[in-house]
């Protein structure tokens, strides 16, 4: 590990989770050998204590391999150099002023992230808006949360989520839908599954076509067919309305619409045996839903990515709220619609209007009276007066040529916008591309002419804002490494060279100030001129001074002051039953169902489905970096049903091309269980730099939301076929290899190694002149292990140094290869035993429970056969027996579902 930065501050930091939209606290502290403690802040609300492995794992993820330490410029043959900050400022400024004098404001832009702190993202959105006077800024929180922020505004009249997290522990009954909480809002999850220990009537119901590891804790699951949600709640809201669930008192005070949004319900779905047959459940499965639903006053319905990222997304939205709006069950302890945000900061994007729909401070672009308050208050020379591009049109306005110069902060798109090629020819065409990143080596900063160096997480200062409202600290514990500045440093420096005003601001605290002030600048009734009303309000927390906001602590917004001048945050909203729709009434909004856009065909008969796994994230810059978190899923995959594979000639355990009418992609062919016929799975982590070629979003469609421009990155039809090979085989190693001439290969980071993932379609006839010059020991007295076997097609050879074993190659000409768990093991030995050594020839361990099995905590390092393995000898019957006797699951308990799934398992396997 690269780790050369001073600690700043004393041990103890107390600062927020840079994953995650639950945002929980953090304390971190650097050691004196250099590691970095992390532990849960036991005072944080949103996890009191609590981490999952990710979070766990972030002391792992900070050292500075790779990381981007200087501002770097293309030089005429395309190789980057390493500039002083004066000329790559000046080169950024000076080239977008000359682009907007020659073509206009809206030929540049900016595409930013949920994952820049609020006074980041207050920053870019003012210079777009205000001062270039474009709105062409958006964000990849709209790849995520757009469909919720329009359905919350259709609905409420503003972007407000209406419960807290405490509300999850009160609600008698939670439904998750499209969200797969267990892996990617653990901590969530783990509050709820620990207020229904407690008690154990609380229901829990998932709604999702895979069946997931959040689904192994609920009551009920309902493998709904892809993009069918609007039936399903459409269906719900008729249900409540003629089976005496309706709140007449409720509805009729306090909401409009609802004659016609039941219309529409009632139209299409009012059948449950038509709604089930659409939606491919059990009839009986969805009754019992329904009842249970209209019989349950205190539910929740927690809503993600299945819900959000879909061509019907803001629909899918609306249908949910409207069931909560008939039923009146929002503004009340334990009950409400919940969209969980994704990214750290979605919320505090979302606040100072990222969107390229959006003003700041939850003020609307095409209101005029907002942007003069904006404006005034900005004392800007213009505003943006009308929406700018929304990401997919964005880059394809970049590869049209209409927008010249593109500022990318803070996000991957060559790996995470839906056809995913368009980015590259975009950007390989694009006048200027800037990139602002933490990481010197990913697939967009390859196409960047001028690379800004941020600071990350551990160095970075501000606030974040998590799915509940609440405002958290950022704080640094490590000082900056190289030259890396603050993102909102570098935007000021370039704003200023570009001649504006408005951008001097002596720190962090100075920004959030300026942003809070905006929020509740003329905000007030509006009878009084030049007022409007926005729930979005930080008076309270206006006017601190460095020291305070040092000190701030969490705190949910609206945030005002109280008569004796305490800060008080607001834990839910709607509880007064005002809305803010200048009536104050919340509205039904008519949902006509309707299915994906793209339905399979001939050509492509399968439907992919694209999403996260539990320990890594996103495209890898960070988590990639961590070996506790590589092991729980090496390498991409295609998820799929048995009898698909069967169908389509793919084998488990084989290489599959996936391909959609977009773009192909190569991944390892595995059968979870948990995916219906017809459709396949495959997460969207992997990229170029992790492997040879697994860029899922290259196959997405980019079909959008309507409404909200959210793309369709859950159904894209696509067919799948073997990838053939002559040859399968891995690399375990210490150095770092080039292996682009091989076919086909991925790459993971080890304890003190990197695992390689190989498979070739050359044809090896001397193995061992072949393995020397791959793994680069020429050295013929080298200690080198060899074992060939031509029949059945084995090579093996590995590479000791001093005893200690350096590099091994496996190959075969069947996928199924020894223990990678078991190799691992001997890279953690000063020196490899004979043992060893007849263990390395023979390809399997002689030592038994050496093969522990692929990963399933990574916290302890326990894997899935010495789970196992223990369970049977032992006779374990729970969790928390495992526990008790490995740890497993013991830490942050983000194992735990899939502890339960290998009990069942195990168990079966023993009575069967
Ligand atoms: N480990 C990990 N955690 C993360 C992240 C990460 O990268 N890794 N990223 C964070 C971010 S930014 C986000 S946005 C969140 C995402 O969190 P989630 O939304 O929970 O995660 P996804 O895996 O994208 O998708 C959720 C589920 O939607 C289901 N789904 C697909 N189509 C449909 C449908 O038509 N209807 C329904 N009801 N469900 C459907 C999928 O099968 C999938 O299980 O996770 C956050 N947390
Ligand atoms: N197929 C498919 N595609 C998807 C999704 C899906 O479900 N399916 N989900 C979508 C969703 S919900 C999301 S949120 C996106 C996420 O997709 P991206 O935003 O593209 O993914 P990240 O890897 O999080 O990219 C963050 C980048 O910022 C860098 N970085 C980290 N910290 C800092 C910092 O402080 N400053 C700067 N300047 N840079 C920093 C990281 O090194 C990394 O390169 O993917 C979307 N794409
Ligand atoms: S649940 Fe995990 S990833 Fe999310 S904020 Fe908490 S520790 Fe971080
Ligand atoms: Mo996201």
């Amino acid at each position: 590990m690269n780790l050369s930065q001073a600690p700043l501050s004393v041990p103890g930091t107390k600062t927020t989770c840079p994953y995650c939209g639950v945002g929980c606290g953090v304390r971190a502290s650097l050691q004196a050998d250099g590691a970095i403690a992390i532990a849960g802040d036991e005072l944080h609300p949103a996890n009191k204590g609590r981490l999952c492995v990710k979070g766990s794992a972030l002391g792992e993820t900070v050292d500075l391999d790779g990381r981007l330490l200087h501002p770097k410029m293309r030089d005429a043959g395309g190789n980057l150099q390493r500039v002083s900050w004066d000329a790559a400022l000046d080169k950024v400024a000076g080239g977008l002023r000359g682009i907007i004098d020659r073509h206009g404001p809206d030929a540049v832009a900016l595409y930013v992230s949920g994952q820049l702190l609020t006074e980041d993202y207050y920053i870019a959105n003012k210079l777009m808006k205000g001062y270039i006077g474009s709105a062409n800024i958006d964000t990849n929180s709209r790849l995520c949360m757009s469909s919720a922020v329009a359905g919350h505004k259709r609905a409420f009249g503003e972007d407000l989520v209406p419960i807290c997290y405490d509300d999850l522990e009160q609600a008698d009954m939670v439904v998750l839908v499209g969200s797969n909480t267990a892996w990617c809002h653990p901590i969530l999850f783990q509050r709820i599954a620990k207020a229904r220990e407690n008690r154990p009537g609380m229901k829990l119901i998932v709604i999702d076509p895979r069946r997931t590891a959040t689904c192994e804790l609920a009551d009920l699951h309902l493998p709904v067919k892809a993009g069918t949600d609007v039936w399903l709640f459409n269906g719900l809201m008729s249900f409540l309305a003629h089976r005496g669930a309706r709140d007449n008192a409720f509805v009729d005070a306090h909401t409009a619409g609802l004659g016609e949004a039941l219309a529409v319900a009632d139209a299409d779905c009012a059948d449950p045996q038509e709604v089930a047959r659409i939606c491919k459940i059990d009839i009986d499965d969805l009754l019992a839903f329904y009842q249970l639903f209209a019989d349950t006053e205190k539910v929740i319905t927690a809503f993600s990515m299945g819900v959000n990222q879909s061509s019907a997304g803001t629909d899918k939205v609306n249908s949910i709220i409207n069931c909560h709006l008939i039923s009146g069950r929002i503004g009340k302890p334990g009950m409400g619609p919940f969209s969980i945000t994704g990214q750290p900061n979605a919320m505090g994007g979302r606040e100072v209007g990222g969107l390229a729909n959006m003003l700041a401070a939850h003020m609307d672009l095409d209101n005029a009276l907002h942007r003069d308050t904006v404006q005034t208050f900005w004392d800007s020379p213009r505003i943006a007066d009308r929406p700018g591009l929304k990401a997919v049109d964005l880059f394809n306005a970049i590869e049209a040529g209409r927008i010249k110069a593109v500022w990318i902060m803070a996000t991957n798109p060559m790996v995470s916008l839906p056809d995913a090629n368009v980015v590259r020819r975009a950007l390989s065409q694009c006048e200027l591309v800037v990139s602002s990143d933490i990481i010197e080596n990913t697939d967009t900063n390859a196409f960047a002419h001028i690379l800004l160096p941020a600071l990350g997480w551990g160095e970075k200062d501000g606030t974040v804002t998590n799915s509940e409202r609440r405002i958290s600290r950022q704080r640094p514990f490590l000082s900056a490494p190289g030259e890396a500045r603050g993102d909102w440093q570098v935007i000021c420096d370039v704003a200023k060279r570009m001649g504006y005003r408005g951008f001097d601001f002596a720190g962090v605290h100075e920004i959030f100030d300026e942003h809070a002030r905006l929020s509740a600048y003329r905000n007030g009734p509006p009878q009084i001129a030049g007022n409007s009303m926005r729930m979005f309000n930080l008076d309270g927390l206006t006017g601190m001074d460095k020291r305070q906001f040092d000190a701030l602590q969490p705190i949910q917004w609206p945030a005002t002051r109280t008569t004796d001048a305490q800060i008080a945050g607001t834990a839910r909203l709607f509880g007064d039953r005002c809305y803010a729709h200048p009536d104050g009434k919340a509205r039904f909004v008519p949902t006509p169902p309707r299915g994906p856009a793209h339905l399979p065909d001939e050509e492509f008969p399968l439907v992919l489905n694209t999403g996260r796994v539990r320990d890594q994230w996103h495209t890898m810059t960070r988590t990639g970096k961590s070996a506790r978190l590589a092991d729980h899923v090496p390498e991409s995959f295609v998820d799929m049903h048995p009898q698909d594979a069967l169908r389509y000639g793919v084998r488990e355990g084989s290489l599959a091309r996936i391909s959609s009418r977009w773009g192909a992609m190569v991944a390892r062919v595995q059968h979870s269980g948990g995916i219906a016929r017809g459709s396949v799975f495959v997460p969207i982590h992997w990229n170029n730099q992790t492997a040879s070629d697994a860029r899922v979003g290259a196959l997405v469609n980019p079909v959008v939301d309507p409404v909200s421009g959210e793309p369709e990155f859950k159904h894209t039809p696509v067919n799948i076929e073997e990838f053939g090979v002559s040859w399968h085989g891995f690399i375990l190693s210490r150095k770092a290899l080039t292996l682009d001439a091989i076919t086909h290969w991925t790459r993971i980071q080890g304890r003190d190694f990197a695992r390689y993932e190989l498979a070739g379609r050359n044809v090896v006839n001397d193995h061992s002149a072949w393995a020397r010059t791959l793994l680069g020991v020429h050295d013929i007295d080298a200690d080198w292990l060899e074992y060939e076997d031509r029949t059945a097609g084995v090579y093996r050879a590995v590479h000791i140094d001093n005893d200690r074993i350096d590099m091994c190659l496996f190959m075969s000409t069947r996928p199924d290869l020894p223990s990678r768990a078991w190799l691992a093991g001997l890279f953690d030995k000063e020196q490899l035993e004979e043992a060893d050594r007849v263990g390395l020839l023979i390809g399997q361990p002689i030592e038994k429970g050496a093969d522990t099995g692929p990963t399933v905590c990574s916290c302890f390092g326990v894997g899935r056969n010495t789970i196992c393995n223990t369970v049977r000898e032992k006779g374990l019957k729970t969790v928390a027996e495992v526990t008790g006797c490995l740890k497993a699951g013991g830490n942050c308990g983000s194992c735990v579902p899939e502890i339960k799934k290998l009990l069942v398992e195990t168990h079966a396997a023993e009575t069967a």
